[in-house]
């Protein structure tokens, strides 16, 4: 509050100063020192009852959510979906696995208004230095998976307008597993297993070719833990000239 108090007092003494130099050049000296008082003080109740007001509101506006979750898998949803999350929403969501384990998360349902609803992505508590991403729209995002036993989700909307929120599948991987790495859109996954040694193939669907490796397979990376050894590719609609050509 001394922050916003400060701020405050310090606009009305720029629009004082601003006010003099516009409109009180002709004024008398000891006019405009009584003046100048008066305004300072008006103006210090003035900003002191806005920002007073603006304090309550916003903390009575902030929708606080979310919890620890721990289980070998489970879903997260935003509250209230499908049918759309709070304004003022900041809920956040912690997945905790077993010590040496990681967490696998696939999207399964994503829309939050775009650039003013976002859902963050921590690798590991939800501190800046663990900030991964930052989600908003509605394009269901590629699953993620974290790098030790901690995964977090942050949730943050704004005053105004609301989408059907998100939900997300998680599972614990162990340093074994690779985890399923997803289908990319107008894509196709064959393989359903996703342990040490498998392999697992993609492909398009019509009208669209891959861009990237066909044939991924789950390897141990240097530090002993299971990964794919290529991304996941992507599927590009067939170029029109190619088509005609
Ligand atoms: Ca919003």
């Amino acid at each position: 509050m001394k922050g916003i108090y400060r701020d405050g007092y310090y606009d009305g003494s720029i629009e004082l100063r601003d006010i003099f130099n516009r409109r009180c050049v002709k004024c008398g000296r000891g006019d405009f020192v009584q003046a100048k008082t008066m305004r300072i003080r008006t103006g210090i109740v003035f900003w002191n009852l806005i920002f007073s007001l603006m304090f309550t509101c916003v903390k009575g506006f902030i929708h606080t959510c979310g919890g620890t979750l721990k289980g070998r898998n489970g879903t997260i949803e935003s509250p209230g979906f499908p049918y759309g999350y709070p304004n003022g929403a900041n809920c956040t969501w912690v997945i905790v696995a077993e010590e040496g384990n990681r967490i696998h998360i696939v999207f399964q349902s994503f829309a939050v208004e775009e650039e003013y609803d976002f859902l963050s992505l921590y690798d590991g508590h939800p501190h800046p230095a663990n900030f991964r991403t930052r989600l908003t729209g509605f394009t269901i995002p590629p699953p993620v998976t974290s790098s030790g036993s901690i995964f977090s989700l942050r949730l943050t909307s704004d005053f105004a307008v609301s989408a059907h929120g998100f939900k997300v599948a998680y599972e614990e991987l162990r340093s074994s597993s690779c985890g399923n790495p997803g289908i990319p859109p107008k894509g196709i996954l064959n393989g359903t297993q996703f342990s040490l040694g498998d392999k697992i193939r993609y492909r398009c669907v019509t009208g669209y070719v891959l861009d990237g490796h066909s044939l991924l397979t789950c390897v141990t990376n240097a530090a002993s833990v299971a990964v794919w050894d290529f991304p996941v590719p992507i599927c590009r609609v067939t170029s029109p000239f190619r088509l005609h050509g």
